[in-house]
């Protein structure tokens, strides 16, 4: 058996043995969600892992994704051991958004609600009145905007203006950005476009405004996988990140996906639609952090959600 295969058994060996569940986001390598799918665990978005987790009858969730991920997971199943791979898979709104920083920030506007993204540590959610996900956003600001309040949005600065644009409501915008979501280029979508006329643009609203108004749908990652199931069209370009196109392509097998363009000197994008964090989880550290747990080795503390309850 080749090397991949000897660790998808070992890995479904030890889930089996500790009663343990996969739980994988849209974004991580493809091999994982595979094997999520497989182990009875899920592939989500952020929220529905969550949940995923808290319904489940697992004693053991483990988290492939970014760290606020496992958090979120850890947040809803405080009573589970919640593992990941690899715990310094952060994510760029979560780096550039520091607790201490939000809290100054917050104490300029005492009379506003605040509003945070998913993608934020467990310290800057403890600060928030409500937090939301590129899901759900929508509904929660207009119901803040039904109730007349005022609104402190964190931490990016693409999606709040977008929910700014869908509801009419302004709001105290944090300027943190994704670094996969930024790199996209309205430009060089422009042109691709031209070359594709009949593909329909599916963009994430972590995109900034001028790609985010070339789009023909967009939304969350279950809107995005939802378009490109349910929409007649053939063609589509994607501009999220390509961990996505699992999933769409699973459920879509005869459509033609196209990733958008992140730079027009191709080779300069940093990310070039891959989170490097999401990257970071792969079979390898996955059957090591499942190795560790089964032999109560000391570096399964290296891998564990532990959340100050304060
Ligand atoms: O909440 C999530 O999973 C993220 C990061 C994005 C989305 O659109 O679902």
């Amino acid at each position: 058996a080749d090397q991949k295969s000897l660790l998808k058994a070992q890995i479904k060996q030890l889930l089996v043995k500790h009663n343990a569940q996969l739980v994988a986001h849209y974004y991580v390598d493809a091999d994982l969600q595979a094997l999520a799918e497989e182990t009875g665990g899920v592939v989500a978005d952020s929220l529905e892992m969550a949940n995923f987790g808290a319904q489940s009858a697992a004693d053991l969730l483990v988290v492939c994704g970014v760290r606020f991920m496992g958090e979120t997971a850890k947040l809803l199943s405080p009573e589970k051991t919640v593992l990941m791979p690899d715990l310094q898979a952060t994510c760029s709104l979560d780096v550039g958004c520091p607790a201490d920083e939000f809290a100054q920030f917050c104490a300029q506007y005492p009379d506003h609600k605040v509003v945070v993204y998913a993608n934020t540590s467990v310290e800057v959610k403890a600060l928030a009145d409500w937090v939301v996900t590129s899901g759900n956003a929508l509904q929660i600001v207009r119901h803040l905007k039904a109730q007349g309040d005022k609104i402190i949005w964190a931490p990016d600065q693409h999606l709040g203006h977008w929910i700014e644009q869908e509801t009419g409501v302004e709001m105290i915008r944090w300027m943190g950005h994704c670094i996969v979501h930024d790199e996209f280029k309205a430009f060089e979508l422009e042109q691709l476009k031209q070359r594709y006329p009949d593909a329909k643009v599916l963009v994430h609203p972590e995109s900034a405004a001028a790609v985010v108004a070339l789009a023909d749908v967009v939304g969350s990652t279950k809107v995005l996988i939802n378009a490109v199931q349910s929409l007649p069209d053939q063609q589509f370009i994607v501009a999220t990140d390509q961990g996505i196109f699992y999933k769409m392509q699973q459920l879509a097998p005869h459509k033609q996906l196209i990733v958008a363009p992140t730079d027009s000197k191709a080779k300069q994008c940093i990310s070039c639609a891959n989170c490097p964090w999401m990257g970071m989880n792969s079979l390898t550290n996955l059957a090591a952090v499942l190795t560790y747990f089964d032999n109560q080795d000391a570096s399964t503390k290296n891998h564990e959600i532990i959340l100050d309850e304060s």
